[in-house]
């Protein structure tokens, strides 16, 4: 029933999807760009990304790898001339390991932490169906101009399933949480997860990615103790992110730690472009590290000049080293 519930969320979906998204049928990427190159002017080249098939999809959900490029354009509808993007999301409880000798047990969205990331279109109608088998009372709260109803603060018991239904509006990057009390902890436990929604005119190609910042509290003395990049610490100190050199890549980051009153957003060697909350299309600066509340979002872009690998962490090194910290590893052409 579960999985019925959950159909088209399987991580060949996400494969399928990111290159249906790009234009390229298989992972022959680099070939079919340089093809590509040659037929269409600069402004039309799909973005080069590396081979990602070694995911394994059944592993998907626990692999930061695999969450980093994935995004969920849910069902496309049609009702009375609209287009209506369809979203299917469970709570439910899982595990995940923050180090050799600590688990931690996570309330999360379609089993995973964090949560999918949402994509529609600005003036898609969003629907959002959600079902709550977490056990306790959920609900999934988005950031963005909604009506009242559809602000999802009134808790879900468990069992019980809610629609919340809006326009997506307007363009930016966004997130949704659980916010049901005690709402630190519901986040904490990994009930968050981003929503983009597109500008009408897309934004040029680049290789697309998600980093979202959160804390474990594992000793609920209301101070994080683990931090991480899309829910595994260390996960991409341990396996490098690797980009193409030259290659517009373009970061959606979003900062989902508790307690701490702010985190930085730093990378190496390199600037990047700030858009603001997504909210603009053209950068309103340029950085080579910038402040974050919590929740606050950005899209940060840049390209690599030089090959090698490249560390990005938040600059205050307590939260770096206790897990939010990763490195790029950029590959010649
Ligand atoms: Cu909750």
């Amino acid at each position: 029933m579960e999985n019925d519930f959950l159909e088209g969320k399987t991580q060949s979906a996400w494969n399928r999807r990111q290159f249906l998204k790009l234009g390229i049928a298989g992972l022959g990427v680099t070939g079919a760009a340089i093809a590509y190159q040659t037929l269409k002017p600069q402004k039309s080249i799909p973005a080069r990304i590396p081979n990602l098939a070694s995911i394994d999809p059944a592993e998907a959900n626990n692999n930061p790898m695999a969450l980093l490029r994935d995004f969920d354009y849910g069902t496309v509808k049609s009702e009375k001339g609209r287009n209506i993007r369809e979203f299917r999301i469970v709570a439910s409880n899982s595990t995940i390991k923050l180090n050799s000798a600590v688990d931690f047990n996570t309330w999360t969205f379609n089993n995973r932490v964090p949560g999918p990331t949402l994509r529609a279109t600005q003036g898609d109608r969003i629907r959002v169906v959600f079902l709550n088998q977490g056990g306790h009372s959920h609900s999934m709260h988005f950031h963005g101009v909604h009506p009242a109803e559809a602000d999802g603060v009134r808790p879900i018991r468990h069992g019980n399933a809610a629609i919340y239904e809006f326009d997506a509006e307007p363009f930016g990057v966004h997130l949704y949480h659980c916010h049901t009390d005690p709402v630190t902890r519901h986040i904490g436990k990994g009930l968050y997860g981003m929503l983009i929604i597109d500008p009408p005119k897309p934004r040029p190609p680049a290789d697309e990615m998600v980093l979202i910042m959160a804390g474990y509290d594992t000793n609920d003395d209301n101070k994080n103790e683990f931090y991480a990049f899309n829910g595994q610490p260390n996960y991409y100190r341990a396996h490098p992110i690797s980009i193409y050199q030259n290659q517009l890549v373009r970061l959606y980051v979003l900062n989902m730690i508790e307690f701490d009153v702010a985190a930085t957003f730093h990378l190496h060697a390199n600037f990047f472009q700030v858009y603001r909350t997504g909210r603009t299309l053209t950068p309103s600066e340029d950085s080579d590290v910038i402040t974050m509340g919590t929740t606050e979002r950005h899209i940060l872009e840049f390209a690599y000049k030089y090959p090698g690998k490249y560390m990005f962490h938040p600059h205050q090194d307590a939260i770096a080293q206790a897990g939010c910290m990763g490195l790029f590893d950029v590959i010649s052409l």
